[in-house]
């Protein structure tokens, strides 16, 4: 007999607490979405409607669910309800009776209903209180206010299990939100139910995998069953008895499979990944799961040196140079986030040649889908738990209360293989020594720290997945309670130096660490972006809209001081966005190519962020509606696995030859020196034997002799990596300024032709065009490449994947240089 499982997501209404008419509601869902698809307010992300919404989140909210029990549930002899996620004061009554009160929305809430439901109609009703109002008179007995900087809502974030984004960030807006944002399931059994199956891996090598069976089962009498494990592939079978008693079961059983196929992270190897079929059969239950790993070691490799220690992911024992973004929630309201979505997202995170992306200690747990997208493309994923920028309560129900949190989200994740290591929170050990915490705040804070962030946690993650490294802090030095801030040199790095310190981009050159976790600069998005959330009148800088999306304390006076460094004036709004993107692309190429000159001493280069969780100005390359920015097409060529990379070093122009794959690269190194006429002034090309995992200088001259009297102004560098006649890598430099380059009115032609599903756009420069690039007016998609300079008669053929439904036939695209953008 198979427990029955009732999904309890549809048919939900909501109304206002004392109010009278119910409405239908969404579940997962929130309240905010509820209202927005009811009619009731507008879209929150328009104008300054945020502020305009702050009412919601005051109000108290019920939900209710009216659903039936039919006679082969009731038969069940035992019936429970788990709520995958309340968000997040919450009262639920069955029939009346009240069930589950929730604090947490990062953990499920159960309820055994055996003795409450009933034959035929069931109601549950739940009570969601403003957590803001539930908070706020907590914080009036306390005589010491807990930091938290970015929240906009009253400082009541740290008290709360609630993502901290909600509240508000410096690149979103504050939407406290409540409601049921994961599934409702009732489950009728007779005897006993399994809570989770977790496939540990003990030991791997190229001859065979150990593996661990860990099953979790919830009985409510003595019985018998039999554990089936099979993967096909490997032609593997196997069973184990279980004798399973009342109560809380556990059960762990290893097994070897015979050579499997190693799982790697992309660029390294293939993505293999193997189904095992679980089967739990006694004389009363009979229940299949599926579970998906990947075989892979993993180590953070920590070793000692001159300069201090290192901090390098290695996978199946090859040291793996970690290229990528830091990821927010992709989205204020995260329930219309569908699977979709995340595979765009993640799409773009490769395509962009990058392995790595850290999910960041400000928002979400993500959804199971984003980590299997993870796995089956090969990205790596350094977890936060959510935890920043603030110091936390360390009272014993909200220790408990993230205790419960950690073991269930290290459960439900921890057979990823894209998951590297556990991290404990994102600045507060940096922020405690270097933000004036220390000076300003008592010191038991601190002790409630290392209670959280170097007791409960590190146990926690030891005890539930010792396989992974738990870093308590980023950015963070070593394990140990820290005795300082960051330390260039040991663990990993956030250097906002740049941005926040407001040094020039060259400032990234001085600032490399072991491990470069955050770093970034601003700009907008594009134009077709703007217009989703700023009137016609408000598309200007100085407007009350764009104030508004800009939620960062430098906001737009750092991006306008940032261009006016390096670009000339924009000619007007549109093209203030344009220059926006390359300004940032420009720093962040400058900020990755320093990090991975300095390999193997520096290990990883995560840029801040990778998405937006709104439309707005952010640090992001990819803006809320997917759209690339110039950054992202940047970091496409930037992170490539082989990198030509040019600097100057005072009065020496140097040239570097970067391989971070693990093999050997024959290849050749082109320097080709030309004024903007396109007339070769210099030409130089050596063959090269590129180790493996390295970063090396291969060329070095002054500048003076080089450039032999050129205007500085008039010349380009350009330089490659071949192999026979393919490129590996390309780079431009130029020996000024943006804004001092000398450039000419660009002359070109332009073909198309229509492909299968991409549009091919065929550019001939007549004359030297500088960050040539194109727009679709009429689609969203991607370019293959974007922002481009070309010499006269430098052919480039560019392709456009439009990733809506369209007949290609009709897209319709702009073109423009940064000559008509100044
Ligand atoms: C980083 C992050 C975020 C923040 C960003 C930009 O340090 O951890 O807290 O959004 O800086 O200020």
């Amino acid at each position: 007999m198979k427990n029955i499982i009732l999904n309890l997501s549809s048919g939900w209404e909501f109304k206002k607490q004392n109010s009278d008419e119910f409405l239908p509601a969404e579940v997962p869902g929130c309240i905010h979405l509820d209202l927005l698809r009811n009619k009731l307010i507008p879209d929150p992300f328009f104008g300054v409607n945020e502020k305009e919404l702050q009412w919601i989140s005051r109000k108290n909210w019920i939900y209710r669910l009216k659903f039936f029990v039919d006679k082969s549930l009731n038969l069940k002899r035992y019936k429970r309800i788990t709520f995958f996620g309340i968000d997040t004061f919450a009262s639920i009554f069955l029939n009346g009776k009240k069930v589950i009160e929730a604090n947490n929305m990062f953990h499920p809430w159960e309820s055994d209903l055996s003795n409450n439901l009933k034959l035929g109609e069931n109601i549950i009703e739940i009570e969601f209180r403003s957590p803001l109002i539930e908070i706020s008179p907590k914080l009036k007995k306390l005589d010491y206010i807990l930091p938290a900087d970015n929240d906009k809502a009253g400082g009541m974030s740290p008290y709360i299990r609630k993502a901290p984004y909600h509240f508000g960030w410096d690149w979103g807006p504050c939407f406290v939100t409540s409601g049921l944002w994961k599934k409702v399931q009732l489950i009728g059994y007779d005897s006993f139910l399994v809570n989770s199956i977790n496939l540990n891996q003990l030991r791997i090598n190229n001859k065979f995998g150990e593996i661990e069976i860990e099953v979790e089962i919830i009985s409510n009498n003595l019985s018998k069953a039999t554990l089936f494990i099979m993967e096909e592939s490997l032609k593997f079978e196997k069973e184990f008895i279980l004798n399973i008693k009342k109560d809380i079961n556990i059960f762990k059983k290893s097994f070897k499979v015979v050579s499997p196929k190693l799982w790697w992270p992309v660029g390294h190897g293939d993505q293999n990944l193997y189904n095992f079929n679980i089967r739990i059969k006694s004389n009363d239950f009979d229940s299949s799961f599926n579970k998906r790993i990947g075989f892979r070691t993993v180590k953070v490799v920590r070793k000692r040196d001159k300069k201090g220690e290192s901090f390098t992911f290695n996978i199946n024992n090859t040291a793996i140079f970690s290229k990528g973004a830091n990821w927010i929630p992709a989205d204020s309201f995260t329930t219309r986030l569908k699977k979709e979505d995340y595979l765009e997202y993640l799409k773009s995170v490769v395509e962009a040649n990058m392995n790595t992306l850290r999910v960041w200690g400000g928002g979400i747990y993500e959804p199971d889908y984003f980590y299997e997208l993870c796995d089956e493309l090969g990205i790596l994923v350094w977890q936060d738990f959510m935890f920043a920028c603030s110091l936390y309560p360390s009272d014993k129900p909200f220790l408990k209360s993230v205790k419960k949190e950690a073991i269930y989200q290290i459960k439900r994740l921890k057979d990823h293989p894209s998951i590297v290591m556990w991290c404990g929170n994102n600045e507060i050990a940096w922020a405690w020594y270097n933000w004036e915490w220390k000076e300003k705040l008592p010191n038991h804070l601190w002790k409630s720290y290392k209670l959280l962030f170097h007791k409960v946690l590190l146990k926690v993650c030891k005890k539930y997945d010792s396989s992974r490294l738990y870093w308590p802090s980023s950015p963070g030095h070593g394990i140990d309670v820290p005795k300082t801030g960051q330390i260039y040199g040991s663990g990993d790095n956030h250097y906002w130096g740049v941005w926040h310190g407001g040094d020039d981009f060259e400032a990234y050159e001085a600032n490399v660490g072991r491990f470069m976790s955050e770093y970034g600069m601003q700009s907008y998005p594009e134009l077709s972006t703007i217009k989703t959330f700023a009137a016609s009148k408000e598309r200007n800088i100085n407007s009350v809209t764009m104030k508004f999306h800009q939620k960062a304390s430098l906001g737009n006076k750092n991006v306008i001081k940032y261009i006016k460094k390096y670009y000339s004036k924009p000619n007007n709004f549109e093209s203030l966005l344009v220059i926006s993107q390359l300004m940032q692309a420009e720093a962040i190429k400058i900020a990755v190519e320093s990090h991975r000159r300095n390999m193997p001493y520096c290990m990883g280069s995560l840029y801040w962020q990778l998405n937006d969780c709104w439309p707005g100005a952010s640090w992001s390359s990819i803006d809320y509606n997917k759209n690339w920015k110039a950054l992202h097409y940047a970091a496409k060529k930037f992170f490539t696995p082989i990198l030509v990379s040019i600097k100057q070093k005072e009065k020496y122009l140097e040239i570097f030859a970067i391989n971070d794959l693990n093999e050997l690269i024959d290849c050749d190194l082109v320097i080709d020196l030309f004024d903007l006429n396109g007339k070769k002034i210099q030409s130089y090309c050596k063959s090269l034997k590129l180790s493996p995992i390295s970063a090396k200088k291969y060329f070095s001259t002054k500048v003076q002799n080089f450039i032999k009297g050129k205007n500085r102004s008039k010349i380009l560098l350009k330089s490659f990596i071949k192999h026979k006649d393919t490129v590996l890598s390309m780079n431009n430099y130029y020996f000024v300024k943006p804004k001092d380059l000398c450039y000419p009115e660009p002359k070109f032609n332009i073909k198309h032709e229509v492909l299968e599903d991409t549009f091919l756009i065929i550019i001939l420069p007549i004359t030297f065009l500088y960050k040539v690039h194109f727009i679709c007016t009429n689609c969203k998609g991607v370019f293959s490449d974007n922002y481009i300079d070309l010499l006269p008669g430098e052919e480039k053929r560019i392709k456009f994947k439009p990733v809506e439904n369209i007949n290609i036939k009709n897209l319709l695209f702009n073109v423009n240089t940064m000559y008509d953008l100044v």
